[in-house]
């Protein structure tokens, strides 16, 4: 029996320190200690020593008990603390490695050059308003002068929502310039810059989406001159000093008379280049005196008040600004374009 204690002594402790995690060493601790365990069934046969032996035996096998104990003990805490450096090891944040760098990206370019056109306009105690994509063909067209069978109105240039053409995608900012003159107080100085709708097919110089800045003053005794004036002075605060500008008779439903405004071309000072096409002159906008019975329609007396109007394509002037060749750029986000801003 002595000797059978020893050996269960021997190997225990062996398996205990060879034990690689704590389930394993549980497992153990019942082969060992547990009710059919190999220490117990050994005690179990102490009934059947003599007297004389039982003391001594039964005090060995008590110390063999204890040293088990004792070092399933010793190899729980090692295993517990091995479990918990691996853990700490592994889930390990090293706070000196350099953080992510976050990208905050910069304006695109088209509204670099909105900005530009806001702040001019401010600056001379412009208002800047924003309104609804989604418009009525009254204030789109009937309130502007264009009339029914007005080419515009085509199911063909325009996105209407019903079949009755009452509700569209507006095609122009002016109908913000029509609820303006409804709902403020006379005078009446404004920009109303945003997205407008067109049925025209993609390629370098049209999308069926594009931007406008609208603007337009109302007055007593506002003439033509007022219209030049202003012009010329964005013009020259955009594009220089001394800027040369030149005005050409056009037609607008809503304005009457009409013109387009030409700039001198920065490139050749006039002569004639690639960049204007040989012709000296570029093309910036459309403007114009409002008409009488568009101001009438949105109940201004005509015979009290005047003003100018103006339109300008906000892509056109991106792409004259930063030498783009081709709309499609400005909207397909291509990183390797928008970066170069
Ligand atoms: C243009 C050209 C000329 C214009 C007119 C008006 C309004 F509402 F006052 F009548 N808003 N915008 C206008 C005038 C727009 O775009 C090329």
């Amino acid at each position: 029996m002595k000797e059978q204690l020893a050996k269960i002594r021997a190997e225990a402790l062996a398996a205990f320190e060879a034990a690689q995690d704590s389930a394993a060493l549980d497992a153990l601790r019942v082969q060992y200690l547990g009710k059919k365990g190999e220490l117990t069934a050994v005690l179990k046969m102490m009934g059947k020593l003599s007297p004389e032996e039982r003391p001594a035996m039964g005090q060995l096998a008590n110390e063999v008990r204890a040293a088990l104990e004792s070092a399933l003990e010793q190899q729980g805490r090692k295993l517990e603390a091995q479990a918990l450096t691996a853990r700490l090891q592994a889930e390990a944040v090293d706070v000196t490695v350099p953080g992510k760098k976050v990208s905050i990206g910069h304006q695109h370019p088209m509204y670099i050059a909105l900005d530009e056109i806001k702040d001019i306009f401010i600056g001379m105690g412009f208002d800047v308003l924003d309104g609804p994509e989604i418009e009525l063909a009254s204030y789109n067209f009937d309130r502007l002068n264009a009339e029914e069978g007005h080419p515009s109105r085509d199911w063909s240039d325009t996105f209407y929502f019903d079949e009755d053409s009452r509700v569209m995608l507006r095609s122009q900012t002016s109908p913000m310039q029509v609820r303006a003159m409804e709902t403020r107080e006379l005078p009446i100085r404004i920009i109303a810059p945003g997205r407008v709708y067109r049925k025209d097919e993609v390629d370098a110089t049209h999308s069926p989406m594009f931007h406008q800045v609208e603007g337009m003053v109302i007055d007593k005794g506002v003439t033509m001159a007022d219209l030049k004036g202003t012009l010329n002075t964005v013009v020259e605060q955009l594009y220089g000093k001394g800027t040369k500008t030149r005005f050409r008779p056009h037609h607008f439903p809503f304005t009457e008379p009409s013109c387009e405004m030409d700039v001198q071309c920065h490139k050749c000072g006039g002569v004639g280049c690639p960049t204007c096409k040989g012709e000296g002159w570029i093309e910036l906008l459309g403007a114009g005196m409002i008409h009488p019975k568009v101001l009438e329609m949105s109940g201004i007396d005509p015979n009290v008040y005047s003003g100018w109007a103006f339109g300008v394509g906000l892509e056109r002037t991106a792409m004259r600004r930063f030498k783009i060749a081709d709309l499609r750029l400005i909207f397909e986000n291509d990183m390797r374009f928008l970066e170069q801003f």
